[in-house]
Parts: structure tokens; sequence; C-alpha cells
């Protein structure tokens, strides 16, 4: 495969940019390789800057569920751009989707719109700190909530792929103030609750984590941190920046049956526009400035044209459930085809699969945690990931990161993926 051109555009970006991208995954340098310059994509592909077309199993790392360049989205944002690209003024729009949002999620009865998932996180737990008067939030080991301070502990995604869970720059203080547990670990989370009276403002987790791939919480976990939560008068938070309109209407919450306090939102909020949220309890919500006393606020928040967007892909899922039965179908007969063929080769690794996100784990252990998370062979997935590359098949490069099925992404598509696979799984061992 020939790729001088995204070669020559990497040299060239580092120059400019720290290592040459604008979020460390991108750069390729837990897989090896130059990273792919991509010029444009449609449907199930991505093309490069050197003509080269891959199914894409990324799908911008989740907001693309309706796959690229979706006729109505790409028309609503045209429209919206046409009356100005920015007022810093309420617009209708924002009305339009909050409406949306509350209706497709019941958790949520109001919701502030940001502009990324990073500042929703951030955001809501300095909501749950204003609303409690306390200081410290639980985390889970191996969660990823976008890069504030006080997530930068034991983070998975991007932290975690770089060697570096722990950022330098957090100060101490802040760290102090995050403290963690294993994922899918009530007891861990019982003792950090009975240690710190009175001091936990919020939990946070992604309940299908999907940071350092795809791993499900068990029901009871989830269960009880609602009913710790109740019992101590912390908020319980869902990041749901992965997985809120991907696994249901409703994201995870609905899977589990489980209402969480506030629920952060991202990614596919937006339709591939940079847009965020966080919502929850009205009594909570209404802490917010400024109705209430805890400041949040953006130049660029609820922006139209983002809006549009937005309002353009929540409808059409809204309107059409019969999505996510055809997502979670043919995102199916992928991890079953993939598991024949690990199967027919004989080999010992762990496929994780939720509605349309999965992760094929390079361990023989099951995968629940950040501990056996971290078992995988590393340099194995490296090889698998360029091998994939070479099939014209473009996965995350990390091990840690979980891969987003579109609805584009059926039949053919469906057929050449597992080809790429039972051929690049073969070569490899
Ligand atoms: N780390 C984020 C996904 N879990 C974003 C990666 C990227 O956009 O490069």
């Amino acid at each position: 495969m020939e790729i001088s051109r995204s070669k020559a555009l990497f040299k060239e970006a580092q120059n400019y940019i720290p290592g040459g991208v604008n979020s460390p995954v991108r750069a390729f340098k837990a897989v090896g390789g130059d990273p792919l310059f991509i010029s444009s994509a449609k449907g199930a592909y991505i093309y490069d800057e050197d003509g080269n077309k891959y199914v894409d199993l990324i799908n911008s790392w989740g907001p693309m569920i309706l796959g690229h360049a979706h006729p109505e989205i790409e028309a609503a944002v045209v429209e919206a751009a046409k009356s100005s690209l920015s007022f810093g003024a309420p617009s209708n729009r924002e009305i339009t989707i909050a409406e949306l949002i509350t209706t497709m999620v019941p958790s949520i009865e109001k919701v502030r719109m940001v502009n990324s998932g990073t500042e929703a996180t951030m955001s809501a737990i300095r909501l749950a700190r204003g609303y409690t008067n306390r200081d410290k939030v639980i985390k889970f080991e191996g969660c990823y909530h976008g890069h504030g301070d006080s997530f930068l502990i034991a983070a998975g995604s991007g932290a975690m792929t770089m060697g570096i869970p722990n950022s330098p720059g957090v100060t101490k203080g802040t760290a102090e103030d995050t403290l963690t547990a294993p994922f899918n670990n009530l007891d861990a989370v019982r003792k950090l609750v009975n240690n710190n009276p009175d001091s936990i403002a919020a939990i946070i987790i992604e309940p299908v984590a999907g940071n350092m791939g795809c791993i499900e919480s068990e029901k009871s976990f989830l269960e009880g941190l609602r009913s710790i939560c109740d019992m101590h008068g912390i908020v319980l938070i869902f990041d749901e920046v992965m997985t809120g309109f991907r696994l249901a209407k409703a994201g995870a919450q609905a899977l589990y049956g489980i209402k969480p306090d506030i629920t952060t939102l991202g990614k596919i909020i937006g339709g591939g526009m940079p847009v965020g949220a966080y919502g929850g309890k009205k009594e909570i919500m209404d802490f917010v400035s400024p109705q209430g006393p805890v400041y949040q606020a953006g130049t660029l928040s609820g922006n139209p044209v983002a809006m549009a967007a937005g309002q353009a892909m929540l409808s059409t899922l809204n309107d059409n459930p019969q999505i996510y039965t055809d997502l979670e179908s043919n995102t199916k007969t992928i991890v079953d085809g993939m598991q024949d063929i690990l199967n027919d080769l004989n080999l010992d690794y762990t496929m994780n699969h939720v509605g349309s996100m999965y992760s094929l784990f390079f361990t023989n252990q099951q995968v629940i945690d950040f501990e056996t998370a971290k078992s995988c062979d590393t340099a194995l997935f490296g090889k698998y990931f360029r091998g994939l590359l070479e099939e014209g098949v473009y996965i995350a490069p990390s091990q840690f990161e979980t891969l987003f099925v579109s609805t584009e992404i059926k039949g053919d598509v469906i057929d050449h993926i597992l080809s790429a696979n039972r051929k690049v799984l073969k070569d490899i061992h």
C-alpha cells in the first residue's frame, strides 16, 4: 500500500503541531508506522491522501453512527451555515435539541449544551461538587472522561495508550480529590465511601467502558452504585459520551434500567460537529448558572450549525428505532464471524461486544477491568492493526479503544471485514 503523501504530511505536521497530531492516539505510536492523513469519507469508507480506501470501524471515535457524509445531516449543516456560523446568543434550535434530548433520555429533565465530552464531564463534576458541597469524586481505573485534570488519574484511552494514565501537570491537590476503584468492584467502592464519610460529591462511570477497550459493567455493580449514591447523598454520573444514543436511544442507562442523576453526552449528539452536553435531574441542573450558583459558560455553546447537525442526527435516530436493531445484528454478525475465525485457527483471544461497540483483546483472560485489559499483548495488536490496514480495514490504532459500527457497515462490507480478519489473524500467528 502506497502512503507516501501521508508520510510527507506527517513529517511536515510535526514542524507545527506537537507530535504532528491534534489528539495523541492518532499518531499511531502504539501500533507503529505513520498515521494516515484523511482527505474524505463517505458512508462506510474513509479515503487517505494517497487515494487508498478503507472500511472505517473508528467512525470518528463514535459520532458517525449513520456513516460518513449522511445526506440529511449534511443538508441541515449547509442550511444552517447560510444564516451565520455563530450568534453567541440564544436561538430556537437550542430549544428543539434540548427538548429532543429530554424526550429521548428520560433521566434528563434539563440539559446544558457545551462543545465537547471533556467540557461536559468537567462541568458535571463541578456541578456535583457545588450541589453537594463536597470535594471528592470516585472514578474507575481505566475509565476515561476526557482530559480534565480531575480525570487524568488511572485514565484509559489515549493516556493509557501512551503509558501516561497519570499526567504531569495535574496538581497534587486535584489528584487527592479523585479516588479510584477497580471497574466492576463494588466492595472497593463501599470501602472508599466508608473511609471518606460525607466528602464524596460524585461517582462517575462509563456504564459500558469504551476507553480500555469495550468492557461491560455487571448489572448488579451499577445497581449497587445507584444504591450507595442514594444512601450517602452522592451524585451518580453516567458518562455516556460514547454510549449515549449509540447503545439505545437513551444510551446504556436504558439497557441496564438504571437512572443516573447526571448524564454526560458527546460524540453522536453533534452528528460529527464538536458538541457535548450534561443534563439530569431538574433539582440538580437548576444549580447551574444563571439559574444557580455553579458557573459554566461558553462562547460557542449551542452553536447554530452544530445544533442543526445534532438535531438532524438525533431526530433520525429517534424516528427510526429499527436502526438500533440493525446495528446490533450487524455487529453480532461481525463478532460471531470473528469468533468462528478465532476458533478455526485455535486462537485464544477475548471478544467483548455490547450493541454496536466491540473489541478484540489479545489476551486469553476474560477482560472485565483495567488489570485484565492490561494483560493484552499490545505488540501483537500492532501487527494485527497494520495487517488490517493493508487489507483496507481501518480500526482504532490502540488496543485500549473500542470499535464503532455504523449503519453503513452491512452486507458486502461485513464480508470484507471478515475476510480481512481471517487473512490477518492467520498471518500474524
Ligand atoms: N481518545 C478519544 C477516544 N477515546 C479520542 C481519540 C481521538 O480523537 O484521537
